[in-house]
């Protein structure tokens, strides 16, 4: 089964280099140990999705991107979105599996060879938990950015320059049909590989290499280790908070996955990131007013170059206001909904994210 699973690695990650104990290293045993490495890696690996071509290394071409996309100011969007939100209700979901999960993690966490951090690739800002940096420490890290059918190229360069800048190892995938996963393995073994180096050299078995996934509701984290494992696993739905319990499961005979329950802060200081978050599925429908949230989202797709007011228009063919999301949402609501104000919502924003404006980002790197 080694030798199976080390042809798997030659298949799939023609970037690790495969020494002579990797037939070794991946006997099945049913030893544990507690250890892990947590020495941090500088290497720069971008990989899966569309363009897995380019493992970047540097600086990488914005190809595809229009001359208003290029100068479009991102900052001024951010300023105005502050200005939208800070009158609105506030949104806040902190239900109590979160708070469960959080104290579950926080143990489960010295079980980890390697922490795989998945985030929406929309808002991969807004889907960083500020905690995140305290709770791993040094501990190896993979950043997953899911859900990059969702985006554009233009926004998934520029998100992948970014971290590549950073040093830091991001995966784009798609926990829908799977594109990414096998390098998310492939980079956790490799990451996590020390662990079973260090126990050999005290004379004991290897074991799997444990991989713990978390990051916020609804990204994909359980959709991920059901593409993986080729069978429905774990509980996955398009609502946040589907997952309520830690569950480990098993990958082939060398590798452990934790599937764990969203986590959000406590109290989100950020109304901003929240609004988005909002409008990305990704928090509890109960925490905010459905109409205010749609309203932001037509003033951002207005000013955003890659939608813009004539998406709006051309999608409920009525005339669009880009300055008042307000006026706007009722003007849907009076021509498609009997003047139900909160089905006009629910119907822009079910638009947005089923891809009815484009696949767009909300978020591009500052
Ligand atoms: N389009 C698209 N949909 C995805 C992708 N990944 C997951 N989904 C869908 O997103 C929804 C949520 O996926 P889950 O795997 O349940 O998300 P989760 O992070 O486990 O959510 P919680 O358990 O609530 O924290 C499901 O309907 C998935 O089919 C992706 O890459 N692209
Ligand atoms: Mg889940």
């Amino acid at each position: 089964m080694a030798v199976q699973l080390s042809g798997l690695w030659l298949q799939h990650c023609p970037l690790i280099p495969l020494g002579r104990r990797t037939k070794q290293l991946w006997l099945p045993t049913p030893s544990a140990s507690m250890s892990s490495l947590s020495a941090p890696s500088s290497s720069i690996q971008i990989v899966g999705g569309r363009n897995s071509g380019w493992h970047g290394q540097g600086n990488v071409n914005l190809g595809g991107v229009s001359d208003s996309e290029q100068e479009f100011n991102w900052v001024d969007l951010d300023a105005d979105l502050y200005h939208w939100t800070k009158g609105l209700r506030p949104v806040q979901w902190y239900p109590g599996h979160i708070a469960k999960t959080e104290k579950e993690l926080k143990e489960q966490l010295k079980l980890m060879d390697v922490v795989i951090e998945v985030r929406d690739a929309r808002i991969p800002m807004s889907t960083s938990h500020p905690q995140m940096d305290l709770w791993l420490g040094n501990r190896k890290r993979i950043l997953v950015l899911n859900r990059e059918d969702m985006i554009s190229t233009a926004d998934r360069n520029a998100w992948a320059n970014y971290f590549s800048k950073q040093g830091v190892k991001v995966v784009f995938s798609n926990g829908q049909l799977g594109m990414g996963t096998m390098k998310l393995v492939c980079l956790a073994k490799t990451l996590a590989a020390g662990v079973n180096v260090k126990r050999r050299a005290r004379g004991l078995l290897p074991r799997p290499v444990r991989a713990g996934i978390v990051g916020y509701p609804n990204v994909g984290k359980s959709s991920l280790i059901n593409r993986l494992l080729k069978r429905r696993m774990c509980p996955a739905a398009p609502r946040p908070g589907v997952t309520r319990e830690l569950k480990w499961v098993r990958f082939g005979k060398d590798l452990e996955l934790l599937d764990s329950p969203g986590i959000i802060p406590m109290r989100i200081s950020d109304q901003s990131a929240a609004i988005k978050l909002a409008i990305c599925d990704d928090i509890g429908e109960r925490s905010y007013d459905v109409t205010d949230v749609a309203a932001v989202l037509i003033r951002i797709l207005s000013r955003l170059p890659a939608a813009g007011l004539s998406v709006l228009q051309k999608r409920y063919k009525i005339d669009a206001d880009g300055h008042s999301g307000h006026v706007f949402v009722q003007k849907v609501a009076l021509n498609l909904f009997n003047g139900d104000t909160h089905q006009a919502a629910f119907r822009i924003l079910t638009d947005f994210r089923k891809g009815k404006f484009g696949w767009i980002a909300l978020e591009r790197p500052r």
